[in-house]
Formats: C-alpha cells, structure tokens, sequence
C-alpha cells in the first residue's frame, strides 16, 4: 500500500482539477450525506469546466439524497480517479480491492486518514469534505447553482448534525450563507435529512431503546441492532445511522455506543462522544478510526464479544480521564 502521498495545498489540488479530465469520482460505502453531496457537487462543479466526470459508490444510494443526485452519463474512459469523504482505502467497501494503490487523488477531512491515495488534500479543520469541495470550486472559478448548493448544504449539515456539533466553525457558517445566497433548498433539507423517519425506523428504535444498557456510572449507552431486529423491522442502512447519537442524548452520558450486526457475527460499532473523551482513539484500539467525537470499529464475533471488546477499550479511557482529573484536584 502506499503510505505517502504527497500533500497538496489548495492551489496545488486547482491545479491538478484543471489539468486532468476523465474523472472518476468515489464515495466511501454505507455512504452518507458528506460523500455523496461532495462527489456529486465536484461531479456538478468539474462538468461546468466542461470535464467528464462519473460518480461511483459502492453501495446503493439511498432515495432521500435524489433532490441532488445527478445520473446523467456520458462515454469515457476514466483517467483521474479521485475519493471523497474516504479516510481508508478499505470504506470503498467491496471495492477497495480494485481501486488499491489507483487512487490518483483523495479529498478528506477525517484526521485518521491512512495516506493510501497518491495525492491527498486534507482539511481536518473542516466540518464536512463538503467544506473544501466549496472552497476547491470556488478557487477553480466555478459557477455555483442551486444543484451544486443542494449538495453541498447537504454534506455540511448532515456532518454536523444541521450546524450543531463542535466542529461547526465560523467558516462552516460562512459557506452556508454563501449557499443561501445563491438560493439552497434549506429548510427542505433539513426536513427530509433531521426531521424525517421512515416507519421502520421508529420500530427499530423502539426495539433498540428496549435492550438499552448502561455502563460506567451511566456515562456509557449502548445500543444494539442486531439482525434480527433489523429482519422484524424491515429497516434499511440509512435507518440505522442515527442509532448511535439516540444514546448520546441522554443525560450524563459521555459515550454513546451505537453495535449493528452487518452479517452474521460481524458487528460495526459507531462511537459518538462528548469532551474529553476521544472517540477516535478508543476505535483505534481495535483498528478502526474516525473523528474526536464520531469514530468507529468493526468487531467479529458475538454481540458480547463486540460488546466486551468495545466497554473494555471504553473503560481504559473513562479511567485514564479519571486518573488525570484526580492530579488535577
Ligand atoms: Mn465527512
């Protein structure tokens, strides 16, 4: 794998945009509102600059991001294959394996990258990729319409939690009253991205809340979804996702711990943390990575065994954090 990718500033990444064409756009699997708003609004951005552009993503789009989905296609062969929104080679799900070592160029924001693409411009004072993708076209002289604000308004929000997390800075407001200026669908977004559940989903939450445990002087929830409330439900991907901040919200709870079983004895655990726990180093400690307040981690094995291994790596830093604020004292 190649582990050193030579860092491009802004400039530098203009630079390449306007000197390559035949690109090949790739969003990270289970893909969210960030990956998808920043491929399409790039795909959108580049077409402006009359270059081809094709969007891939490894797994089905979910019906709630169409308002900004553009399908249109057109016959080239690719040339420039750049990711989105992807920290690790191995988010392009069962993709990673053809594109290992093809990757001509990433476009990131999450501090755990693993600097697997040959370019990498890298923002993780960033919100959402989003953020630098507005900035990208912007220096790249694009002109921006309501498709290419949809998108992006769409990845900043959504990695933000509708402007509510902590790595919401002056300039992600900025941005987004640029992209009001030039007439995003805001209020719509909002509706359909935070103020919308399927009927699926309010079941499997309820399911989910009712084998709710806490842990740790009840700083720590967690929350399962197995398969087979996801079969008595019926629930999809995209109503799974924000099953781990529901734990988050409660009162006194520092962690919350959202396992969801992808296969038989396969769980994917999501991490949504408050200062000063850090959610990505926990992850860390069973390979996985992500932000200071939203990582994650794959465990095989039981649902005790994901459980076991996450609450043991959750329980060294509850106790690390303990240990200092007794110096401090
Ligand atoms: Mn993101």
């Amino acid at each position: 794998m190649n582990s050193n990718s030579i860092i491009l500033t802004l400039a530098d990444l203009c630079q390449y945009l306007k000197e390559h064409d035949n690109y090949l756009v790739l969003t990270h699997a289970s893909p969210d509102g960030d990956t998808l708003g920043s491929a399409y609004a790039l795909k959108l951005g580049l077409k402006k600059l009359g270059k081809k552009v094709q969007v891939i993503c490894p797994d089905e789009i979910p019906h709630k991001y169409d308002y900004f989905i553009d399908d249109s296609e057109c016959d080239f062969i690719p040339e420039t294959v750049v990711a989105v929104d992807v920290a690790d080679i191995k988010l392009l799900g069962d993709m990673w394996q053809r594109f290992e070592g093809r990757i001509d160029l990433n476009i990131d924001h999450h501090i755990s990258n693993t600097n697997y693409a040959k370019r990498l411009y890298l923002d993780e004072t960033a919100s959402a990729t989003a953020e630098s993708v507005y900035e990208i076209l912007d220096e790249l002289g694009v002109e921006f319409d309501r498709n290419i604000a949809n998108a992006l308004y769409t990845g900043i929000s959504t990695d933000t939690g509708c402007f509510k997390y902590a790595n919401v800075t002056v300039r992600t407001h900025e941005i987004a009253a640029k992209l009001y200026a030039i007439g995003v669908d805001a209020a719509d977004i909002n509706r359909i991205m935070f103020d919308t559940k399927s009927k699926s989903r309010v079941k499997m939450e309820m399911m989910v809340l009712n084998g709710a445990e806490f842990h740790f002087d009840d700083r720590c929830m967690t929350l399962a979804v197995t398969l087979d409330i996801q079969k008595q439900t019926g629930c999809s991907k995209s109503d799974m996702e924000g099953v781990a901040s529901m734990s988050r919200s409660v009162e006194g709870v520092l962690v919350g711990v959202a396992i969801k079983e992808t296969e038989k004895n396969v769980f994917k655990i999501s991490l949504r943390t408050y200062d000063p726990l850090d959610a990505s180093e926990i992850c860390k400690k069973l390979g996985g990575g992500g932000h200071k307040a939203a990582a994650g981690c794959t465990v095989e094995g039981s649902l005790k065994d994901a459980k076991d291994a996450i609450l043991s790596a959750i329980k060294e830093s509850l106790e690390e954090i303990d240990a200092g604020a007794n110096i401090t004292k």
